[in-house]
């Protein structure tokens, strides 16, 4: 089985009925609905035009968009293409971009004209002028113009389960991201696990603020809604009044989020003098980053429902998760999701008893395989038991409850910075800074941070007097903005040990 036919057990239960519903939170594009036989009508329209351009199975197909229904048609067209789809967080600037095309050397690129001049800056300097560039706005050109140039009825190539279906970008340590590939089978294993984990229902209705272009609200949100029938009102971002209004008028049964979210939401409903009733929503879920405990508490205080949390990784899908009938622990994220095996082992691999924190090893249909053309990123991520079964590293620190066994996550082994379920590595931060004249050297770090959880912060040893505003501009123009340093401390030098490796744990606030 592939996700195509996933998908058409979803749509063949009721082919009429919205399948989307779409509303753009800054108000620039037009609301609109597509009905599951609509969707994958067009689907099928853009795959054949993907396949007239020269599409090839196995072909990478990127897409730079934000939420809105051709996200979901390129997606589901790139699959019936037999291609790979690989999503590009539209913060991205032309660092990020740069390398995520020039190594996944996509046949096509989907964009919004909005990102044009993004990519002005690179296609033809840094990423091959032969990419071929199509945008959503001149769909009807691109669709006509693929028509004219092969006589022949394209044939659709069929992809199997082991096929790659997503190549997904996730940052590493050593500074550049890797492409975690995803085959049919793994995404297929995370999502039947949470259709039945949290009794998804054909009625179901999803709320999804959350950007297309990571796990959550791909994998968890979009394609369980399409497996099950069900129906996702998407919108292009978290707009707090409209998310309440939508919640409280019966809009959804289903909401996913991360912490920052519901931090917001907390706040929201407690300046209200009357909470307002979210009962036709049956489930509220976070991820993505921990959600804090007096967070979860609020939110139950403020709407009565008690939050499901659950954890996931890009290269896994979901792993854990707390009940859907039965106690939502705060501070966990409950037992592994069915068909997911974990264990928790020392620094020397041994596997610990419950209660001890160690490193938290995965495997199951779920894990990935491999990183994107980069066999030594993956091998170090693997580790063989005594059997000769690989597990997958994490890096999350964790520990198991002896007596529930549910799992507490207790922090990360590398120096990822999550600011608002958002992935900051250190290194790339630090490397771009460095290319800034004058920066000599730079380390980033993670301070807490009551809005987003985990914020960066950059400490710099610089040769000259550095513009503060200047070095804001040229961050801008290299990085997502959600990367730049928050505080930027000037520093006389860096502490090192022996080694000369940079001491991070002694930088600490106002270092
Ligand atoms: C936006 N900004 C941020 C963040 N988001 N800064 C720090 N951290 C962030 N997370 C900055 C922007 O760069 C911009 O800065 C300014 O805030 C306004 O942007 P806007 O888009 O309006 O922000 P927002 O609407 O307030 O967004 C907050 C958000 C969003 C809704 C919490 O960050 C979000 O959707 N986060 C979820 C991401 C997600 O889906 N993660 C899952 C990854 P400036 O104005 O300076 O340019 S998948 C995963 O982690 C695993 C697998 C899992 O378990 O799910
Ligand atoms: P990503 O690399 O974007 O896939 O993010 C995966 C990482 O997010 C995991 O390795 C965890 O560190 C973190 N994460 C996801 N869900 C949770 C959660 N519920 N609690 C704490 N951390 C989480």
């Amino acid at each position: 089985m592939n996700l195509t036919n996933l998908f058409a057990i979803g749509r063949e239960r009721q082919p009429d009925k919205t399948a989307i519903e779409f509303k753009d939170a800054r108000g620039a594009l037009a609301p609109q609905q597509l009905s599951f036989a609509a969707l994958q009508r067009t689907a099928q329209e853009w795959a054949a035009a993907f396949v007239r351009m020269g599409v090839q199975k196995g072909d990478r197909v990127a897409l730079y968009l934000c939420n809105r229904p051709e996200f979901v048609i390129a997606y589901l067209a790139t699959l019936e293409a037999g291609a790979v789809m690989v999503p590009i967080n539209l913060r991205y600037r032309r660092r990020e971009l740069s390398h995520i095309l020039n190594d996944a050397e996509p046949a096509l690129l989907i964009i919004e004209e909005a990102q044009r001049p993004v990519l002005d800056e690179i296609v033809g300097i840094e990423v091959g002028p032969g990419l071929k560039v199509l945008s959503v706005e001149q769909v009807d050109s691109w669709l006509d113009e693929a028509d004219k140039s092969e006589s022949d009825e394209a044939a659709l190539p069929v992809a199997r389960g082991e096929d790659p279906a997503l190549i997904m970008y996730t940052s590493g340590t050593t500074g550049t991201s890797k492409g975690a590939v995803l085959s049919h089978n793994h995404v297929l294993a995370t999502v039947t696990g949470l259709l039945s984990a949290w009794a998804w229902q054909a009625d179901d209705v999803l709320l999804l603020p959350l950007p297309l272009f990571h796990t959550h609200g791909l994998v968890v949100g979009l394609h369980c809604a399409l497996a099950m029938g069900a129906t996702v009102r998407l919108r292009t971002g978290f707009d707090a009044d409209e998310t309440v209004s939508t919640l409280a008028n019966g809009g959804a049964s289903l909401f996913f989020a991360v912490p920052t979210i519901y931090t917001r939401l907390v706040d929201i409903l407690a300046q209200e003098s009357e909470a307002p009733d979210f009962a036709d929503v049956r489930l509220f879920c976070s991820g993505s980053a921990p959600l804090p405990a007096e967070t979860h508490n609020a939110f139950e205080r403020l709407t009565g429902k008690r939050i499901l949390e659950r954890y996931g990784m890009t290269e896994t899908g979901m792993n854990f998760s707390n009940p859907y009938a039965g106690p939502r622990v705060a501070g966990t994220v409950g037992t592994p999701l069915p068909g997911v095996f974990a264990r928790i082992v020392d620094a020397e691999g041994r596997d610990l008893p419950a209660g001890e924190e160690g490193e938290l090893l995965l495997r199951g249909s779920n894990v990935f395989d491999e990183y994107w053309r980069a066999p030594q990123k993956t091998a170090e991520s693997f580790v063989n038991d005594a059997l000769g079964i690989r597990w997958f590293l994490t890096g999350d620190l964790a520990r198991m409850d002896p007596q529930t066994g549910y799992v507490t996550l207790l922090g990360r082994r590398h120096e990822l910075i999550i600011s608002g379920g958002l992935n900051i590595y250190p290194r790339e931060v630090e490397e771009m800074l460095t290319t800034f004249p004058g920066i000599e050297e730079a380390a980033v770090i993670g301070e807490a941070d009551a809005e987003w959880g985990e914020a960066p912060v950059a400490y710099l040893v610089c040769s000259c007097e550095v513009d503060e505003a200047e070095l804001e501009r040229y961050c801008r123009g290299q990085l997502a903005s959600y990367k730049l340093p928050r505080r930027l401390r000037f520093v006389e030098a860096l502490p090192r040990n022996a080694m000369g490796k940079v001491q991070k744990h002694m930088l600490v606030r106002g270092g």
